[in-house]
């Protein structure tokens, strides 16, 4: 085993769980205690028509095991899924931390990640409306250290003494348990409206950032204020990024509902299938360093969560990659039971007094005694660090390491002292910080602004990112019943931006006189829209909608190119199996009209040969017309032009050349199609094109 003198192996964490993994082929059936079982088909019984016998252990055993197969789902963060990986570091940062992942450049460290959405149970759909977790544990050489983040950089409330409160007002209504994984609903909205503090956070709730397309494509944030502290002592105030290497990309409201019904397992199965396809999502771990000495130079304090630091002041270092390239082997085992901690940390990372963190620190472990059932959780093979582990804690409930020795107390004779504490300077947690002050119960005044982030964020928009916010905002309170907490709501948003709360008033039957009475902050943060983000064509899901008669060469040219940029094609066809070319060749289509639909895919491509056809099933049409109001790429040639102007009901170009409206390109003459592969590709990894938007609930259907 690797062990903190010789470093952790990249691979260890994969060869512990391979360790752990039971494999079934071949194998005789058994029952738990290993004895052979010869029909495990029927129970035992008095006659062949006769009453069951008590005595069948074989079937009490089965259905005993059955009936405790679950385990209580988490509180928070219920729905989630994960997957393996290894972290490389950049460059030694042992100026800024002693903690040894981070030492060298180049180093690798194996990580397991889970993502997760909030509010709903276990079985809740992936794409609602929610903050997403995005929780990091890495197995280093000198114990796990977790990253327990969101996909937002801020939280709702500002003492851990709230959460409970946050979460029962978020959960459903408790008379009818309705509704599920929702924010749109009185008691959230009357929480918010109740407790300002959660304006910010509020405000990221009703953005793009909470219908991620994908979890490749969000961002991760460690929220809280960390220390890291270096061999001699000294520390830096630091903030934890995860940056999508993907680009960071959202679904439309409209879609993210559909695809709800549609595939409820669409964020799972997306990072499922990248990862088997060998398309390794990519994060790049940043860093905002703050020296102790500007602690206070900000108008914000930086021990509230509720508040970022903006990127233009306090930019953000990039220190290492991660990267997610397997997927588990059994959910239950590893997803399921997996233990994140933010107390998991590593020497040379260290807590600040931010009072969020601070409670966090006690709920993780206690959650995980209920959980998990008892005190052992640690040596489950997900959970179990790839670092020696030696102490003096036994026994307890599932004790799976079989201690040596006849001491378990420190100092000890009998064992020559073993196992021996470390020198201080090597350990967790022991730079030396002062504190001081009176046992109070109170909050600092440097925590009480809770409107400048917010109007910051709101300013920071681009238009179309506003408009979806007000949309989300008429959504969420037209769902709410009271009309007294609408109101407070828009009165909330009133101290945030005027024309944000008028605009949402207008459709909620509230009132904006508050309005008038506050000025909002001018304040941005460019980093905060989401409008300007790289193109990537990566994993990008490409539909190729064919019928009997297409064009090979056409389909060909386009689906090659896609390919080659690293699209993920999946061919859609009135009906499974082979399609036929007009050329003769046999094409498999892996779906159909009925079991594919557009929300599930990026951008559409249909060649030329089969408009006819596509164009007289509705199913087709609706496809094409679809993506169109998305604002989704579609490339169509030759014939299928017609298919676009049936489904839009508008006339598009039949120019012989390549033409491009508004991403949506068309080629009249199937001549030019290396031209227009080349121009499709790049219009696919550039994503959508917002000035089409036809969903928006205010200009809608124009
Ligand atoms: Fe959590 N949180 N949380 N949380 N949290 C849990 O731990 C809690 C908070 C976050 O994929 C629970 O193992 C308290 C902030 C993630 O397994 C529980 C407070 C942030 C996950 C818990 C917070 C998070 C959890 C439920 C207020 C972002 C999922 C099951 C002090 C920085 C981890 C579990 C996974 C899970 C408590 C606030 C992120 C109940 C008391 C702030 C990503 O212990």
């Amino acid at each position: 085993m690797a062990n903190r003198q010789t470093g952790t192996k990249p691979n260890a964490k994969i060869a512990q769980i391979d360790a752990a993994r039971v494999p079934h082929d071949g194998n005789v059936m058994t029952t738990d205690q290993g004895a052979v079982i010869a029909n495990d088909q029927e129970v035992q019984r008095a006659g062949s028509r006769g009453p069951a016998l008590l005595q069948d252990f074989v079937f009490r055993e089965k259905l005993t095991h059955f009936d405790h197969e679950r385990i209580p789902e988490r509180i928070v963060h219920a729905r989630g899924t994960g997957a393996h990986g290894v972290f490389t570091a950049y460059e030694d940062m042992s100026k800024l931390t002693k903690a040894a992942f981070l030492s060298a450049k180049g180093k690798e460290t194996p990580v397991f990640v889970r993502f997760s959405t909030v509010a709903g149970f276990r079985g809740s759909p992936d794409t609602v409306r929610d903050v997403r977790g995005f929780a990091v544990k890495f197995y280093t050489e000198e114990g796990n250290y977790d990253i327990v983040g969101n996909n937002m950089p801020v939280f709702f409330v500002q003492d851990a003494i709230k959460f409970p409160d946050l979460i029962h007002a978020l959960k459903p209504e408790p008379n009818n348990e309705i509704p599920q994984a929702q924010s749109a609903h009185d008691t959230f909205w009357d929480f918010v409206s109740s407790n300002h503090e959660c304006a910010h956070n509020m405000m990221w709730l009703m953005s793009d950032r909470a219908i991620p397309k994908s979890y490749r494509t969000m961002d991760g944030f460690g929220i809280h204020t960390f220390k890291f502290v270096n061999a001699k002592g000294e520390y830096k105030f630091v903030k934890l990024h995860w940056k999508s290497k993907q680009g960071v990309r959202s679904l439309i409201w409209d879609e993210a509902q559909k695809i709800a019904g549609k595939d409820p397992d669409f964020n799972r199965r997306d990072l499922w299938e990248s990862i088997e396809n060998g398309n390794y999502p990519e994060w790049e771990l940043g860093v905002q360093i703050l020296d102790p000495n500007d602690e206070f130079k900000f108008d914000f304090d930086i021990l509230d969560c509720t508040k970022l630091w903006p990127e233009e002041i306090i930019p953000v270092t990039p220190i290492g990659k991660l990267t997610l390239n397997r997927n588990v082997t059994n959910f239950f085992a590893e997803t399921e039971q997996v233990a994140f901690c933010p107390a998991n940390l590593v020497p040379g990372i260290e807590l600040s007094n931010d009072p969020m963190l601070q409670g966090r620190l006690f709920s993780y472990l206690d959650t995980q005694l209920s959980r998990l059932g008892g005190p052992n959780f640690h040596e489950l093979p997900i959970n179990k660090p790839v670092a020696a582990v030696n102490n003096n804690q036994r026994d307890g409930i599932h004790r799976m390491s079989v201690d040596e020795g006849v001491s378990a107390y420190f100092r000890n004779a009998l064992q020559h002292g073993q196992p021996h504490v470390a020198v201080k300077e090597s350990a967790l947690g022991e730079s030396v910080s002062e504190v001081n002050g009176c046992v109070i119960r109170d909050r600092a005044n440097s925590f009480l602004d809770f409107y400048t982030q917010p109007s910051m964020f709101y300013n920071s928009m681009s238009d179309y990112e506003k408009g979806h916010i007000v949309d989300a905002l008429r959504f969420e309170l037209g769902k709410c019943k009271n009309m007294n907490v609408r109101q407070a709501a828009v009165d909330l948003l009133a101290r945030i931006d005027g024309s944000l709360a008028r605009e949402v008033a207008a459709g909620c039957g509230a009132t904006t006189q508050a309005a008038a009475d506050f000025k909002a902050s001018k304040a941005r943060s460019c980093a905060l829209s989401m409008a300007n983000q790289p193109p990537c064509v990566k994993g990008e899901k490409v539909a190729v909608l064919i019928a009997d008669g297409f064009d090979k060469k056409c389909f060909d040219a386009v689906c090659g190119a896609l390919t080659a940029a690293g699209a993920d094609i999946k061919v859609i066809a009135p009906r499974q199996g082979g399609i036929k070319a007009k050329s003769g060749e046999n094409e498999d289509s892996a779906e159909t009209f009925a079991t594919a639909s557009s929300v599930l895919f990026d951008a559409v491509f249909v060649p030329c040969g089969c408009a006819e056809t596509l164009s007289g099933i509705y199913a087709a049409r609706e496809f094409v017309a679809e993506a169109y109001r998305h604002c989704k790429p579609v490339g169509a040639c030759g014939d299928a032009e017609k298919l676009l102007a049936d489904a839009f009901r508008a006339v598009v170009s039949t120019d012989a050349e390549c033409c491009e409206d508004k991403g949506v390109l068309t080629l009249a003459d199937c001549a030019g199609i290396g031209k227009f592969a080349e121009k499709f590709v790049a219009l696919v990894g550039a994503g959508r094109h917002f000035e089409r938007d036809q969903t928006r609930l205010l200009t809608g259907n124009k």
